[in-house]
């Protein structure tokens, strides 16, 4: 195996700095708080039988399909992708909210319909961290995806069947979306979306340097339409979110409980907290009419801060910054995880229930358990077999650990909770299992997915892959058994049973992504299952055309520099994977069609002279001849 830096040990050398220095010098960072002085332990880099034991696991051969899709924020690219698990082969990328070069997502007039007014402002970054699968009655039902951007305030969801994004919405009155989880049952009804940073509302140029008014709001989408249909004022911020399996409760991680502005202010309480939100005790609310709205925005908005005393908000006191928070399969608890503290907090779902009943009164008697699991433990996930798996950030590790086996010693038994330590390289963020945040939870794999790759790899300059670690979680041990490069930065994943999953083969004509395109073409008396013809209108032009291995239905058409130039395709194609592209060259100018589908672009024919515009989609064994001319006359 090779190793970097004249072959010396792995452990000796990475980049200057050993392992172990490094996760010591990062744990310096990082352990702030209860966490500092606590370094140490499993440490280890893997060892050659780990490896051994882990080789091949992962194969899947030549000609062969993985068991698994599995869907990855794409972090800082903005994207979805889309992998086979387990062998971890890149399958797609989906773009969201960001400028996509191939299938000229972002240039398209299908795709700026879509992204609408992201489009109008000139956005074209995004910072995907959460990816989820709507549900039915608690299993993956293969209709929708959605995806949060925490850079603009985003949510998207995206159509399973053609795997393309088919709704973005901007939330109103709050700063970055960051935690995202959906109503599991009945079914996917209500997206949820953690507004993660506290600004002044509404937040129009008062209160600037008065961070006392500074808030954030917990905000509830409707899967259907995409449109909020309401917020709940929080105190603290929020971070993560999951839901419970009865569709009675949302629950988001607080870590900034101080609200405060520094990062040491942010850090000086001992317990932030989780927030339960009592769905139905919101919408009954909403419908009496008990709410207000905040600026320009028509959502209506609860008060949910401790002040108000609301029926519909429950705080309980946790340690410290929590991060992620995570249903158990069997619905019982929701786990928070610690972070700057080394425990999770085990909730039971049932004494929750007693809360908002008022047959508990100390929002901290709904805490069953509160493991202590090593350092920075930032998610869990399950394997449905009653085993947790927390990631430790600072220690590198994956800890394996017993639900009830924990909360019987949280009731004074003598029993060793935790079943297994693993490293992992290096400094783990997000994990999930196979299935995991349904109820189909199935135990057989877990995908770790690492922040720093640091030696892992062949290094690729200064900017590293990140490094999703495949576990076979299906025995006693967990065994690592494939090392993934990842384009910065996924931070969540969830894999899904092939078997929930549909995706078409080719689009069908009536798909409503090119629905206002045809609706387009037929006030311009086209049929665009056969016509290809220019229609100009001004210096408006349209350029109607079909396309069809290996020729585009019209190779010339004139314009006046200056036009606006609409070219619209249709795919006649009807072989599976048989896609052509469109390029106009020195136009900026780029798109993909799949087989029957519509697509167009528009643009401004630029300088007199020829322009030829070609398939930028290996098609036919002509391809290369498959081109046109575009005369732009002075
Ligand atoms: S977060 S590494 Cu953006 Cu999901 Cu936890
Ligand atoms: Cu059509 Cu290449
Ligand atoms: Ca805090």
């Amino acid at each position: 195996m090779g190793k970097r830096d004249n072959d010396k040990p792995d452990s000796e050398t990475a980049g200057g700095l050993s392992r172990r220095g490094f996760i010591g010098a990062s744990a310096a960072i990082g352990a702030v708080g209860s966490a500092a002085g606590l370094l140490g332990g499993g440490l280890l880099a893997a060892s050659s039988d780990v490896r051994a034991a882990g080789q091949g696991k992962a194969d899947v051969a030549p000609g062969e399909l993985d068991e698994y899709y599995g869907f990855w924020s794409g972090g800082q690219s903005g994207e979805v992708r889309i992998l086979g698990v387990p062998s971890m082969r890149q399958l797609a990328a989906i773009p969201v909210f960001n400028r996509d070069s191939g299938t000229g997502w972002g240039q398209t007039n299908e795709s700026i319909a879509i992204l609408g007014e992201s489009h109008k402002r000139g956005w074209q970054n995004g910072d995907t961290h959460h990816v989820h699968m709507s549900y039915t009655n608690g299993s993956y039902d293969g209709r929708w995806l959605f995806v949060n951007d925490k850079a603009n305030s985003r949510v998207a969801r995206i159509r399973c069947d053609i795997m393309r994004t088919d709704k973005i919405t901007i939330v109103p009155n709050v700063t970055s979306i960051h935690g995202l989880r959906l109503q599991k049952v009945p079914k996917t009804g209500y997206v949820f979306a953690n507004g993660e940073m506290i600004v002044p509302q509404p937040n129009d140029g008062r209160d600037l340097e008065n961070p006392a008014n500074y808030w954030t709001l917990f905000s509830a989408l409707d899967a259907e339409t995409m449109e909020v249909a309401w917020q709940v004022w929080v105190d603290g911020n929020l971070d993560n979110v999951d839901t419970d399996y009865a569709g009675t409760y949302a629950f988001s991680t607080c870590y900034n409980s101080e609200r405060g502005v520094h990062l040491g202010d942010m850090m000086r309480a001992e317990r932030d907290w989780v927030v339960f939100f009592h769905v139905p005790r919101i919408e009954a609310a909403i419908k009496a009419g008990k709410f207000k709205t905040i600026g320009d925005s028509k959502v209506p908005v609860l008060d949910g801060r401790q002040a108000a005393g609301s029926d519909f908000v429950r705080y309980v006191p946790v340690p410290k910054n929590p991060h992620g928070i995570n249903t158990t399969p069997d619905g019982k608890y929701a786990i928070a995880n610690g972070k700057l503290s080394p425990t999770c907090t085990i909730i039971s779902l049932e004494k929750i229930d007693h809360l908002f009943a008022g047959k508990i009164n100390e929002p901290r008697d709904t805490v069953v358990a509160e493991p202590e699991l090593g350092l920075g433990p930032l998610h869990t996930t399950y394997d449905g077999r009653g085993f947790a798996y927390t990631s430790l950030f600072i220690d590198s590790q994956v800890v394996k650990w017993s639900v009830e086996e924990a909360i019987r010693a949280y009731g004074g038994e003598k029993v060793n909770y935790i079943h297994q330590k693993l490293d992992v390289h290096y400094q783990i963020g997000h994990l999930k299992a196979s299935m995991a945040e349904s109820r189909d939870c199935d135990g057989k794999w877990l995908m770790a997915l690492s922040k720093f790759s640091k030696d892992r790899f062949l290094r690729v300059g200064p900017l590293h892959p990140e490094n999703d670690q495949l576990i076979d979680i299906s025995g006693d041990k967990m065994v690592l058994v494939h090392d993934g490069p990842a384009i910065p930065e996924p931070h969540d994943c969830i894999m899904v049973h092939r078997s929930k999953v549909r995706p078409k083969a080719i689009y069908t004509r009536d798909d409503p992504m090119f629905a206002a395109t045809v609706a387009m073409a037929k006030a311009d008396g086209v049929d665009l299952e056969k016509d290809s013809k220019v229609i100009r209108k001004g210096n408006k032009v349209r350029v109607y055309m079909t396309s069809l291995a290996p020729s585009f239905g019209i190779t010339e058409f004139k314009v006046k520099s200056g036009d606006e130039v609409t070219v619209v395709i249709t795919n006649l194609d009807t072989v599976e994977d048989v896609s052509h592209g469109f390029v106009m060259t020195n136009h900026g100018v780029g798109m993909e069609i799949s087989p029957q589908q519509t697509a167009s672009v528009t643009f401004t024919a630029g300088h007199p002279g020829v322009h030829w515009y070609y398939c930028s989609w290996f098609c036919h064994a002509l391809h290369m001849e498959m081109s046109g001319r575009m005369l732009v006359e002075a």
